[in-house]
């Protein structure tokens, strides 16, 4: 079918010669294994119109993510974070899960031996979540069995810097002034986002439920990650520490793509419709 001069033509699985065979070979695996953990970065969204972090729009005001994610930056120019954060809430708001998110939410509803790490703070993945089971069709309990194992935490909460309160908060950010930045409604502190910073230490229990779904699943599926951020990179290489095998879906090849049996290029709002059994 002649692509029209305007369209941009997505890279797809069948440019490249033996990516059928990959897909089969990818499958097959993905229908045998009884334990599986899906491991998700940005590129999960980046369909969804969500700017990764090495993407063309990772950077913010010509700032890196790296610089504007860390404490020493909030303490430093709290206003500016908050104003990233806002931006962020705000663009990130606007979006939809895509069919990637569609595929990945149904099976973890539908299996239980499917695990969800994500280390995405945009909500995309548990939006899919309430959706695919908004029908009533899931019992209660497949539903939070089925929520994503967060290591990042989350754009649209905050942790209290006084009294560590944490709150939903899907409200724009003023950022008028520092005295308009959020507050905390118990002890009046300022509020911050309740994500993971650089240099900050993941909550060990949630990372303790990662390494244990990584170190459990005979095949790790690592879907739009550079993996460069440690310790959620770490996580395929235990699946295979303790004998299973990686299977990787990216546009690029990743540090992981030697680690990986087979590594799959393509969209995953693309590929996942059609690599994962739902
Ligand atoms: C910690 C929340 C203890 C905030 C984030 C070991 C070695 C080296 C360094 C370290 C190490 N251990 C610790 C470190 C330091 C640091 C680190 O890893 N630094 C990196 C930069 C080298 N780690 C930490 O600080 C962690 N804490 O370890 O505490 C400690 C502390 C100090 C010293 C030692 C130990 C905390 C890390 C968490 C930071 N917070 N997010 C916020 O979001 O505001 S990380 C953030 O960046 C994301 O959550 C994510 O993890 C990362 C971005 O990576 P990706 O999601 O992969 O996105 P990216 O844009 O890079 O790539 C997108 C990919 O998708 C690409 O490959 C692209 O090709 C692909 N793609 C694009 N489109 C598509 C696609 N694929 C498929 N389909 C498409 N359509
Ligand atoms: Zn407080």
């Amino acid at each position: 079918m002649e692509s029209r001069p305007d369209e941009v033509r997505q890279p797809d699985e069948v440019q490249e010669p033996d990516s059928a065979q990959r897909m089969d070979q990818a499958r097959r695996l993905l229908g045998s294994a009884r334990r599986v953990l899906i491991l998700t970065g940005a590129g999960v969204s980046a369909e969804s119109g969500v700017p990764t972090f090495r993407g063309p729009n990772g950077l913010w005001r010509t700032r890196r993510p790296e610089e504007l994610a860390t404490p020493q930056a909030f303490q430093a120019d709290p206003k500016l974070v908050w104003e990233w954060y806002g931006f962020r809430r705000e663009r990130v708001g606007a979006c939809r899960p895509n069919k990637a998110h569609v595929a990945i939410a149904r099976l973890t509803l539908e299996n239980e031996n499917v695990r969800l790490v994500t280390q995405n703070v945009d909500g995309l993945h548990e939006l899919a979540l309430e959706e695919a089971a908004s029908d009533g069709s899931y019992p209660a309990a497949s539903l939070s069995r089925a929520e994503p194992i967060r290591l990042h935490g989350s754009l649209f909460r905050t942790r209290c810097t006084g009294c560590g309160d944490r709150t939903l908060d899907r409200h724009p950010v003023d950022v008028d002034s520092e005295a308009s930045l959020p507050q905390c409604k118990k002890c009046a502190a300022l509020l911050r986002p309740d994500v993971v910073w650089f240099g900050e230490e993941l909550d060990p229990q949630i990372l303790q439920s990662a390494i244990e779904a990584a170190e459990a699943a005979e095949v790790c599926l690592v879907v739009g990650t550079s993996a460069l951020v440690h310790p959620a990179a770490s996580l395929p290489l235990l699946t295979r520490e303790s004998g299973g095998v990686v299977v990787e879906v990216n546009t690029e090849a990743t540090p992981l793509t030697e680690v990986a049996v087979v590594s799959i290029r393509g969209p995953a709002g693309k590929i996942l419709p059609r690599l994962l059994p739902v």
